[in-house]
């Protein structure tokens, strides 16, 4: 190893974390991708998973592996006791109030199409608004169109600055008397923004507007506590912190999803069925029809508690550092311009590099082993915003390296030679 590695490390394990370490937890990692060692950086699109998650699923699977809150013997009831251990610990997570408040879904974008849904179908009617911002991903624009559509309900939408912030004057001017719902980012897929949610969530509550905050890209970067913040709704993806695909969360209040008829009909919502009537089922049977993700919910309590105990805000300093170096590196290379320059930013540098497409950056890159995304994130309206049709992405998890960065800098800085 070279020394200028073993400084760099060191400095890591003085932050007080040994990325080193971190990386033998996950598997993938040591693979080697056509030929050189996979670096991954498109953390924003999946994560990569622990040897403990693995491990929870491989042990549920092995041994436990039942449907839940139907059976009567022995696997059916460890289960069913693991299956609502993971919503204690996912309540835990959240610092929400009740179990009852805490829906699995598959991941953030059923979570916002359940709330479109239910809430909009008790709530919503023609005349109404929504109130969005210009920075959100498609899965929380798109289900508030379709409820518009159906209801002849008007989407407004909060403008962005060309840093990438909510211009949250123009936010506030957005908030009248025939809004029915604020739902906004708490971090941005596309820029990296972190959104002043505290600011956008007392804005909207001192008229009386209930709050749904898409917390896809915040759950796994930032400490998240929804009865400090207050917001009516919660959202976000599993897979996104370090767990499996196909769970998710819906944090909701109890006061409102009570009162919200169900999303699904099926097995498990129902308290009784004739063919005269149905009486649903008790928070949060209510809103999980069918059989769930039972492993995913388990292998989504092992990764909280694999980031519990790395600790939210040592991980959050940490990424911070990283972002920092993987924005000065990038910005020196000729011709890049970084889309997302926020004040507050978490774990994305998203740029273009004049002249040479988002795509080609993309495909150069994948032929030294770096995974990085690259193309509209999900998020048109960002790119045309900024006037660009597709931005290349980096976007970091706590167990990448400054040396990776480096790295990618170093690939990048030939992709500018190669094409002048
Ligand atoms: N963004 C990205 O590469 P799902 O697909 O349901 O797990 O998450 C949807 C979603 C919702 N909100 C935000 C802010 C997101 O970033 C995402 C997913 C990925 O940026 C895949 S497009």
């Amino acid at each position: 190893m070279r020394a200028e590695n073993i400084t760099l490390e060191s400095r890591s394990v003085s932050l007080g974390f040994d990325v080193e370490r971190i990386r033998q937890d996950f598997p993938i990692l040591k693979q080697k991708i056509k030929g050189k060692t996979l670096i991954y950086l498109d953390n924003a699109a999946t994560t990569q998973k622990p040897e403990a998650v693995l491990e929870a699923l491989r042990r549920y699977y092995t041994s436990k592996n039942s449907n839940v809150h139907r059976g009567v013997h022995w696997l059916s009831e460890q289960a069913t006791r693991d299956y609502e251990a993971a919503r204690h610990r996912v309540k835990s997570f959240l610092n929400a109030g009740s179990e009852h408040e805490i829906i699995f879904v598959r991941g953030a974008t059923e979570a916002i199409n359940l709330v479109a849904h239910s809430f909009g179908r008790k709530w919503v009617q023609a005349g109404d608004e929504i109130v969005i911002s210009a920075m959100e991903h498609h899965s929380n624009i798109v289900p508030w169109q379709i409820l518009c559509e159906e209801k002849g309900a008007a989407l407004r939408v909060a403008p962005i600055n060309d840093e990438g912030e909510m211009v949250l004057e123009e936010y506030e001017k957005l908030l009248n008397s025939r809004t029915r719902l604020v739902a906004v980012t708490h971090v941005s897929n596309a820029l990296g923004t972190v959104n002043p949610i505290r600011s956008i969530i007392q804005a909207a509550h001192s008229k009386g507007i209930p709050v749904l905050i898409d917390g896809a890209q915040a759950a796994p970067h930032l400490k998240v506590d929804v009865q400090e913040l207050g917001c009516e709704f919660y959202v976000f993806s599993g897979h996104k912190i370090y767990g499996p695909t196909g769970i998710g969360v819906l944090y909701g209040k109890e006061r409102l999803l009570d009162q919200m008829p169900p999303y699904q009909g099926g097995g498990e919502m129902i308290r009784s069925v004739t063919f005269q009537k149905t009486i649903y089922n008790q928070l949060p049977y209510k809103f999980e029809a069918g059989t769930p993700h039972i492993a995913g919910a388990i292998g989504l309590a092992a990764a909280i508690d694999y980031v519990n105990a790395l600790g939210l805000e040592t991980v959050a300093h940490y990424e911070q550092m990283l972002l920092a170096h993987a924005t000065e590196a990038l910005a020196a290379v000729r011709g890049v311009r970084i889309i997302g320059t926020a004040q507050d930013k978490a774990a994305v540098v998203s740029f273009v590099l004049d002249g040479v497409h988002a795509h080609d950056v993309g495909t150069i890159l994948d032929q030294q082993g770096i995974a990085i995304r690259a193309g509209h994130h999900c998020a048109m309206p960002v790119m045309e915003r900024f006037g660009v049709s597709a931005t290349a992405r980096v976007s970091l998890a706590f167990y990448n390296t400054r040396q990776e960065i480096d790295a990618v800098a170093a690939s990048i800085h030939k992709v500018r030679e190669v094409f002048g």
